[in-house]
């Protein structure tokens, strides 16, 4: 029976683009469920976009010193054509500053202020003297008051997905200005969440037990057990949705209140552009509504945001939330801020036309049960192992020979033998084996499935021999390639949702777009032959290339780059010392000197013995400097020299003096240098 599905994804901040972690958590595995559910003849609405507001943005346009209008701008076209390029199908791609959304989202506050459904309240909030400024969100960051993570939000942990409130946090600091922050009084909106506890309780504690997610279940099980307090849904910002009522002056939606709402509004969009109705989307109690998220957004999907709809009154909940874990890159946290990561645009300019490679990477190691690692030597892997060597292999040598034997005729098959008749049994069983694996949210699964079905396509091929069969038996071999084909066919439809690109090559190949050979998902296992004796096929098309390891190594190489570069920004400077006058410092005697002789001292490491010309006289200094240069190279420097330190032992000899030195990023020592100096003098300060 055909079902109505509203399938949504979690609405990127538009404050960078899309990398591999936002692919393979959310957007490959709703886009395989979404075709599937196509495919196989439901009515789906299949809905994204792009959430701007919220702090994230401001933090953006402030230190690029541009507006947030000019940052969701640039990044919402980023965004979307990285999910147009990638093979994303939404029906819809909106953007929460589209005037549909403004007006959904404040229709539906001010639903829930005239039904009662807010407490106002005058409390003190956080807030930045210095900046002018109340901290809300991501403009505080804390100590975790429940995982002790001192890297918290303000609304939120991102170490263990709590959400709180900002003055929850344990010393908070201003982001804008490192001060501790004071308290004001300020007026906000609060959803009571406590009064949808017992609502929360039996929907998803007892209703989902068996369904949800373990890791999903688990989660919403552990806050609603810790007891849930009112949440402000209203923020002191000016970037945002206007509250719209009375007393909201100056005052937007909390982000997390207005971007789940986003969902809504893309779907009336897309209804109102296809003269569709919106509304059974989302209040016919027959459709299922799934979210597709990461799991640092399980508490907004199954508390906050089905507690407003609940409150509202008149919507559908969530069926299901398949949040996923997160996806690690080279064994660290993918990290925007580290520039740790695979950007989407960047990995299409050094793998252009190779989306699938990258879609089926991601669904293979995809975070579903755990976090996961990506690593580029796998991704190697996966292709050369299986996409070239099982999938393109397989299909290479069926048109290559249909091609050289019966000029692209597929052959009349004679009698089947046993492993035919197994084989072609085989097929019919792969959609609905796929299929349940799909329904089941577990992707990466029907994924390895679709490749078991190459799988057999390669071994029945290479354990049949038609290269050698085509000498003895002309009949015989009619019916491996027959058989093979229908194979071959069956690949092209049941990898649509997981190789969008290479299924539709794949159709092209095997000439399947006359509707007489076009195969449905269901009709792969209903019907009796896929592709017809007698049909022509197209020639042979490489659907995959090797990936060599100098590819490989070019990754790697960027991404040693920007762990450089993050050392380098990250170096730490050491705070200023306490300040002394100017007599303390004309006690130091600081001179240029020549290095006239070096050696290295016996059985230490770090020690140099040099002789050094200081202009007074020629004396013996011992430096730590041997694990940053050889005796031989020091000989000739000019050096600056503090010459009247206290002379002191080092390893039995007199040391009178000490080098200045500095540091580059990786900790070399360096001659703070003065070779214009002339040797003998004093530094100065002027
Ligand atoms: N923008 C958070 C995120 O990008 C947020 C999701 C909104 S879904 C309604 O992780
Ligand atoms: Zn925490």
């Amino acid at each position: 029976m055909p079902k109505r599905y509203t399938i949504t994804t979690a609405l990127p901040y538009t404050n960078g683009p899309i990398h591999i972690g936002h692919l393979a958590g959310v957007y490959v595995p709703a886009d395989i469920y979404a075709r599937y559910l196509r495919l196989t003849g439901h009515d789906v609405a299949f809905i994204g976009g792009s959430d701007e507001h919220g702090v994230p943005i401001t933090i953006k346009a402030k230190n690029e010193g541009v507006s947030p209008q000019d940052i969701v701008d640039k990044y919402h076209a980023i965004i979307k054509k990285s999910f147009e390029d990638f093979g994303i199908t939404y029906d819809n791609y909106s953007r929460t500053s589209a005037p549909i959304h403004h007006e959904t989202a404040s229709e539906f506050f001010k639903t829930l202020d005239e039904k009662g459904e807010f407490i106002e309240e005058t409390s003190e909030q956080l807030y930045d003297a210095e900046a002018n400024q109340f901290l809300a969100d991501r403009f505080v960051v804390g100590t975790c008051p429940k995982c002790g993570n001192e890297e918290s939000y303000g609304d939120q942990c991102e170490n263990c997905g709590t959400s709180h409130n900002a003055t929850d946090l344990i010393n908070p600091k201003s982001a804008i200005t490192g001060n501790v922050p004071t308290l004001k009084q300020t007026k906000h909106w609060f959803l009571p969440l406590d009064k949808h506890e017992a609502f929360l309780k039996e929907w998803i504690l007892e209703g989902h037990k068996k369904d949800w997610k373990p890791n999903v279940y688990g989660q919403v099980k552990s806050w609603i057990d810790d007891g849930l307090r009112p949440r402000a849904v209203t923020r002191d910002l000016d970037w945002g949705i206007p509250v719209p009522a009375e007393g909201g002056e100056g005052k937007v939606l909390y982000v997390w209140f207005d971007a789940p709402i986003g969902y809504i509004s893309s779907t009336k969009e897309w209804a109102a552009r296809e003269g569709k109705d919106w509304e059974p989307y989302w209040k016919d109690k027959n459709t299922k509504l799934v979210h597709f998220i990461g799991k640092d957004n399980i508490v907004f999907h199954c508390i906050i945001f089905p507690s407003m709809l609940k409150a509202e009154g008149s919507y559908i909940l969530p069926e299901n939330v398949p949040a996923n874990e997160f996806l690690n890159l080279e064994g660290n946290k993918l990290s925007t801020s580290k520039n740790w990561a695979v950007w989407l645009p960047e990995y299409l300019e050094d793998f252009p036309g190779q989306q699938d490679v990258l879609r089926y990477v991601l669904n293979a190691n995809a975070p579903e049960t755990k976090d996961n690692d990506f690593t580029w030597k796998d991704f190697q892997a996966r292709n050369n192992n299986e996409l070239v060597a099982i999938f393109g292999n397989f299909i290479n040598r069926v048109v290559v020979l249909t091609n050289k034997y019966y000029e692209g005729v597929v052959p009349e098959p004679s009698d089947f033998n046993a492993v035919d008749e197994e084989t072609l049994a085989a097929i019919k069983a792969y959609p609905d084996v796929i299929a349940s694996s799909i329904e089941r949210y577990r992707f990466r699964e029907a994924g390895q499935e679709l490749m078991n079905l190459a799988r057999l396509g390669n071994k029945y091929l290479a354990d049949a021999e038609p290269w050698k069969m085509i000498k003895v038996d002309e009949d015989r071999t009619k019916t491996i390639m027959y058989v093979a084909l229908q194979i071959a066919s069956a690949l092209a439809t049941l990898s649509e949702p997981f190789l969008p690109f290479t299924s539709t090559k794949l159709k092209g190949i095997l000439n399947l777009g006359s509707s007489a050979v076009e195969t449905s998902w269901n009709e792969v296992s209903t019907k009796q032959t896929l592709l017809p004796a007698g049909h022509q096929i197209g020639k042979a098309e490489l659907l995959f290339s090797k990936i060599e390891d100098e590819t490989i190594q070019k990754q790697l190489d960027k991404l040693e780059a920007s762990k450089k570069a993050n050392e380098i920004a990250n170096a730490t400077v050491e705070p200023e010392k306490e300040t002394i006058t100017f007599e303390d410092f004309t006690k130091l005697d600081i001179r240029v000197g020549t290095i006239l002789e070096a050696e290295k001292m016996p059985k230490t490491k770090k020690l140099l013995k040099l002789k050094v010309d200081t202009g007074i006289d020629t004396r013996t200094i011992v430096s730590g400097i041997a694990e940053s240069f050889s005796a031989e190279e020091v000989v000739g420097k000019k050096v600056t020299v503090l010459v009247n330190l206290a002379p002191r032992a080092l390893r039995g000899v007199e040391s009178q003096g000490m080098i200045l030195m500095t540091e580059t990023p990786d900790g070399k020592l360096v001659f703070v240098n003065p070779d214009d100096a002339e040797v003998g003098n004093g530094l100065q300060v002027s």
